[in-house]
């Protein structure tokens, strides 16, 4: 990269995209940042960075809004998109899927401008669920997104885009780059709210209980699913050092130290110096059983990949939530922090918008990973044997269509 590009983060109000636009302002770069969300939502506002905010200058899902940032820009950063945790992503499938929009007009923007790079953020979401069905996982490696079975309505999407940066690549003569972020986490980024991620949520839990001193705990699931999660700093590294390399194809970004979510919990509790009574809530959002990234290409590659200890990286994170925490609630308050949220907005529902092929293709089970739980598929009530006879019995009056009459009369 030369000294000082003209670069655009989309998602610059979002948390990975602030930590972006930060660091490349220390390099001494110029900076557009977009976001459809208004400044004052925005994790992290750099005075430096022009900033295009709110639903008119900062839609990326508008091609104008992106032809606009776009004008001028020698490189790219697509990390616009509407996305959160399991409790958003599960129950949110169509909102997931409209990030198609954002994506393909940056793309198409991005091209006009004739940028020298493009750098797309794509998910460990993208890899086949049948791969993630046991918590004592192998880690997943890049070629595990095929045959496609991604994450129902976000993994379809984010492997969607990320072939469509392919054949922008190998087509238009983009140079695109691709990373699958593995759930990346540290202090400027949502932990409350519904779309937050585990580390965020489980260390607004243990301070919640902390500070309210009622010693529980809830927890998603049983608590023995596993993932592995990146620090910030690791994440943003990775991105300069992908966009800049010659992998043509989507690497994994992401940590190869892999816990369950009852020692992610621990550790929180050892953070806080308590320990708390654990609740498991089984129905809700659970995602994959387990996931782990497969670090052998980066390394080749880049010689490099995400090291930060997650303790280490937990500890900031938790100072931080309990800095906003303390912000907003007290003693008295707190418990109302405790719970995390998720809607039931996009569950399959009966009647209207009901596809009743799922029944017989089995969709829903086969888009949806094996942690979500045996989807109930609610049939049709069926006719009782003696109703369904009778209605198969036809009428001698109707048998005696004029039609049929006139076939035999013609044979
Ligand atoms: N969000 C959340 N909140 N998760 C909890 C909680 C809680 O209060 N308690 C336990 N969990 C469990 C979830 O049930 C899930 O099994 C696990 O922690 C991780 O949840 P997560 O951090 O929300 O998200 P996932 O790792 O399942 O999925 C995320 O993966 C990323 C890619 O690795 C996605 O949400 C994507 O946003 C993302 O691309």
């Amino acid at each position: 990269m030369g000294k000082h590009e003209t670069i655009v983060v989309t998602g610059a109000g979002g948390f990975i995209g602030g930590h972006l636009v930060k660091r490349l302002l220390e390099e001494g770069h110029e900076v557009r940042g977009a976001d459809i969300k208004p400044l004052n939502e925005w994790y992290q506002v750099h005075k430096g960075a022009k900033n295009f905010a709110g639903p008119i200058k900062g839609d990326c899902r508008d091609f104008k809004v992106c032809r606009a940032i776009s004008t001028g820009a020698t490189e790219v950063y697509q990390l616009a998109a509407d996305m959160g945790g399991m409790g958003f992503i599960e129950n949110n499938k169509a909102l997931c899927m409209l990030s198609v929009l954002t994506n393909t007009h940056m793309l198409l923007a991005a091209q006009e401008a004739g940028v020298k790079r493009f750098f797309y953020a794509s998910s460990a979401c993208v890899y086949n669920a049948e791969k993630q069905t046991d918590p004592h996982v192998t880690a997943l490696k890049e070629a595990d997104a095929y045959p496609g079975l991604p994450e129902d309505g976000y993994g379809w999407e984010k492997l969607f885009s990320e072939r469509m940066c392919r054949h922008f690549r190998e087509d238009f003569g983009m140079h695109t780059r691709v990373a699958r972020f593995h759930n990346v986490y540290g202090p400027d980024g949502t932990w409350e709210g519904g779309r937050e991620k585990a580390p965020a949520a489980i260390c607004r839990k243990v301070i919640a209980a902390k500070i309210s001193g009622k010693h529980e705990i809830e927890i998603w699931g049983d608590g023995t699913q596993t993932r592995s999660f990146m620090y910030i700093d690791d994440c943003v590294k990775g991105i300069g050092l992908i966009t800049h390399s010659k992998v043509l194809e989507p690497l994994n970004l992401g940590s190869s130290e892999l816990v369950s979510i009852n020692q992610l919990v621990d550790i929180a509790e050892d953070i806080a110096g308590i320990k708390l009574k654990r609740h498991y809530k089984l129905d809700a959002p659970k995602g994959v059983a387990g996931r782990n990234s497969d670090n052998t290409k980066i390394q080749q590659h880049l010689k490099w990949e995400p090291d930060t200890r997650l303790r280490s990286g937990m500890e900031k994170t938790y100072q931080w939530i309990l800095g906003e925490f303390t912000a907003k609630y007290n003693k008295r308050t707190a418990l109302k922090s405790s719970v995390s949220t998720f809607t039931k907005g996009s569950h399959p529902i009966p009647g209207d918008g009901f596809n009743p092929e799922s029944k017989h293709m089995n969709t829903w089970n086969q888009g949806i990973p094996a942690g979500y739980g045996t989807p109930k598929v609610v049939a049709a009530p069926k006719p009782a044997a003696k109703k369904v006879a009778a209605a198969k019995r036809i009428p001698v009056a109707s048998r005696a269509k004029p039609a049929a009459r006139k076939r035999v009369a013609a044979a």
